[in-house]
């Protein structure tokens, strides 16, 4: 695990929208029985006033372009890199790509180098047959020199250990795409950047629709993959109700192709007894003031780190509450380390967690922000230094927690009750 990278499954990083409805935009819409796009107006609820932009035309443009760069690189072997903990959005975008990729005979290897360690990012891979693979470094460091480029979906490489020997190695970045706001300075040869959009699922349905890769209903991958799409269109929206409309045009076209079944066997996968500990935990330990419920829970396992998330979206649910932040010290024991990892999540709109983020913790030393987030949600990481390691005495350990939630608490409180 690196302590510096910023990284969350929340899909760090961004700063968001306004979220004062917005501009008039125009955006593809599928027809009942062509999937070519319809141009239709409509309002997009964080648009940015003035932006009178076409996005069927954007949408045409960057296919085309896409499109020019895979006929370059046809017969070569792409990597596409995901970030360390990948979200259902994530996976199910790399998968779409590997498919559209696929026709250019490119063959890609869908790639992460932290852990899947959600319940249903699990049950996802699992069931769907979703070809992703865990890459540790020295394996990525003997592999690398097999690919000819590489691909960042759903994330900028700004959340994953690889993006340091993509760079070591000089694989050439093919393509970026991706829906947080801009990150480091790539120069792929391919960008779709949308911080408007809330799922990168949406930026690859608009792909399928303006006819990059033609699904067929009788092909059982690009059934799974539509229903991974699916999926990742609802979790990044939590479950559509911060959907936009063109999150529920792309639904509405992915409904045509996924399997109902399949998705519903996804999201009935349990939570371990670790996870239920972890919710309890902060639960137990939450301190709600102005609204706002903030939870220490101690140590954790790297395997566990997932938890963290589930809890902050079960906290914010209480009555009174608009705000949960969860955090704890996720322990790697292979690797010897601790790092404290936080989620927020939101349900206030005027609350930009991106910006409470950054103003909560700050930046480290190289003037890298601990964290960051989208719409509703955010995560962050603080390295712990000179004092990560475990240690066998149990009051070292205790007092170290208690040393780290009392600080971690005492930068939230100052946002939380501002003088
Ligand atoms: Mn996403």
């Amino acid at each position: 695990m690196k302590l510096d990278s910023l990284q969350s499954d929340e899909g760090l990083l961004l700063t968001t929208s306004s979220t004062v409805p917005g501009a008039l935009f125009t955006v593809a819409h599928p027809m009942q029985d062509d999937p070519a796009i319809e141009i239709e107006s409509i309002r997009i609820g964080s648009g940015q006033a003035g932006a009178g932009l076409s996005s069927r035309r954007l949408v045409e443009q960057k296919v085309d372009a896409l499109r020019q760069v895979l006929e370059k690189q046809q017969g070569d072997r792409q990597l596409v890199i995901l970030q360390d903990f990948p979200d259902p959005d994530a996976l199910s975008c790399a998968w779409a790509y590997k498919l559209i990729a696929q026709q250019y005979e490119i063959y890609c290897d869908i790639v992460y180098a932290g852990m899947l360690s959600h319940q249903e990012n699990i049950a996802l891979v699992k069931l769907t047959g979703l070809p992703a693979q865990r890459w540790t470094l020295q394996a990525a460091k003997e592999k690398l020199s097999a690919y000819q480029g590489c691909v960042f979906v759903d994330n900028q490489g700004t959340t994953t250990q690889l993006m340091a020997l993509v760079q070591q190695a000089n694989l050439p970045i093919v393509a970026v795409i991706d829906h947080h706001s801009a990150q480091d300075d790539l120069k792929p040869q391919f960008l779709d950047i949308r911080p408007q959009t809330r799922a990168t699922a949406t930026i690859f349905t608009h792909y399928l629709q303006a006819g990059l890769l033609k699904l067929d209903s009788n092909n059982s991958e690009h059934i799974k993959c539509a229903t991974a799409l699916m999926h990742g269109l609802r979790s990044d929206t939590n479950r559509l109700m911060q959907a936009q409309e063109e999150d529920f045009m792309a639904a509405a076209y992915l409904s045509r192709f996924y399997d109902a079944q399949l998705l519903n066997a996804v999201l009935q996968a349990s939570r371990s007894k670790r996870v239920m500990e972890v919710i309890e935990r902060s639960l137990r330990n939450r301190v709600l003031q102005n609204n706002f419920s903030i939870a220490g829970v101690g140590y954790l396992r790297y395997d566990d780190r997932d938890a963290i998330p589930q809890a902050a979206d079960f906290l914010v649910t209480e009555e009174n509450v608009h705000t949960a932040v969860v955090y704890g010290i996720v322990r790697d024991e292979d690797e010897d380390l601790e790092i404290v990892i936080g989620s927020l999540r939101t349900n206030k709109l005027t609350l930009d967690p991106d910006e409470f983020i950054k103003e909560t913790f700050g930046q480290d030393a190289q003037g890298r922000y601990f964290g960051g987030g989208r719409s509703m949600a955010g995560g962050f990481e603080i390295p712990m230094g000179f004092l990560s390691g475990f240690n066998e005495n149990q009051d070292y350990t205790r007092i170290k927690w208690e040393v780290f939630d009392a600080q971690i608490k005492q930068k939230l409180f100052r946002l939380v009750n501002p003088q």
